[in-house]
């Protein structure tokens, strides 16, 4: 495994790498290795590595004899793409299943057009967009602030990413983080933003429901000190937003809510995404086996 930079945000992408052996360049030997998992750093221009490692495999022929094989692409090429498009089967259609992190996210990524800037808090809408959502041939940038920040100044950070990019923003979050940021809020209105914020209120931190903890504490203890449920007043929130309160019932009017700038509230039970987020998962495992004979 050749990496190419500093090690990547995305927790399942380094779980992932953190299976092989790795060699690292990094021109500047500044990027931090917290796998352990590179047997060698390499201080070196990216380029003029790659173009020396092609150099040498095309002396031994091995690279040519390989590709010619299966006329230019890799086994591994194919079997990725046949692994990515049995999986994106697999979820097709699930944007329209009861309100959870995974389907609201699909709905919002699939509704955005050229032009927009998608903001992904912390911390389920980073991890249902990432583990859920498909690439897309559209002009939509994504941002998001893992790896450097809580879920503080979220609506902050996706206002000054979308004014500094002049690009229509959606914000994707849960109501803690919202509710961290009300200042961003007025900040946005300020700057005369008119985003569409997708609120997925599931009453607390729907993270740790992921956790051992979820299982271990006593329920009422978990409620109270782990998942902090806040109950905001949602009508009062648009209002300090300047922005018009949507609350969907189901996934057309969802779709439907997306059309506009916004406050779209979702109400989803965290238990029900829980659930939603292990059977996809499962699903697009099972999928992925299947497409590639395991
Ligand atoms: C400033 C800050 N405080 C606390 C945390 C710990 N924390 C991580 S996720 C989370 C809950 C976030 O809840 P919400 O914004 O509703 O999103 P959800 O987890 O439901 O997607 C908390 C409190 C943090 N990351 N940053």
């Amino acid at each position: 495994m050749l990496r190419f930079g500093e090690a990547p945000t995305s927790k399942t992408l380094r779980a992932a790498l953190a299976r092989w052996p790795q060699l690292v360049c990094d021109p500047w030997l500044a990027w931090h290795e917290p796998t352990r998992r590179a047997e060698r750093v390499v201080q070196a221009a990216p380029d003029a590595l790659v173009e020396a490692l092609l150099a040498r495999l095309d002396e031994s022929g091995e690279h040519r004899e390989r590709t010619s094989a299966t006329g230019g692409a890799s086994r591994w090429h194919a079997m990725w793409t046949a692994a990515e498009r049995a999986t994106r089967d697999a979820l097709a259609g699930s944007e329209r299943d009861a309100f959870s992190e995974p389907a609201v996210a699909r709905a919002l990524t699939a509704a955005i057009g050229d032009g927009s800037l998608l903001w992904l808090s912390s911390s389920l809408p980073i991890r249902a967009v990432e583990t859920f959502v498909g690439p897309r041939a559209a002009d939509v940038v994504v941002l998001a602030n893992r790896g450097a920040n809580g879920i503080d100044g979220v609506v902050s950070a996706a206002a000054g990413a979308a004014l500094a990019r002049g690009r229509r923003l959606y914000l994707l979050i849960g109501e803690l983080a919202l509710l961290h940021d009300l200042g961003g809020l007025l900040a946005a209105r300020r700057l005369g933003l008119e985003p569409t914020i997708v609120c997925v209120n599931n009453a607390g931190g729907g993270i740790f429901e992921f956790l051992p903890v979820a299982a271990s504490a006593p329920r009422p203890l978990y409620e109270e000190f782990i998942a902090t449920p806040h109950d905001p007043d949602f009508a009062a929130l648009a209002q300090l937003a300047g922005l018009e309160l949507r609350e969907p019932a189901g996934s057309d009017e969802l779709a439907r809510a997306l059309d506009e700038p916004g406050l779209v509230v979702v109400h989803c039970d965290r238990r029900v995404t829980r659930n939603a987020w292990s059977a996809l998962r499962e699903r697009a495992v099972a999928a992925a086996r299947a497409a590639l004979g395991l």
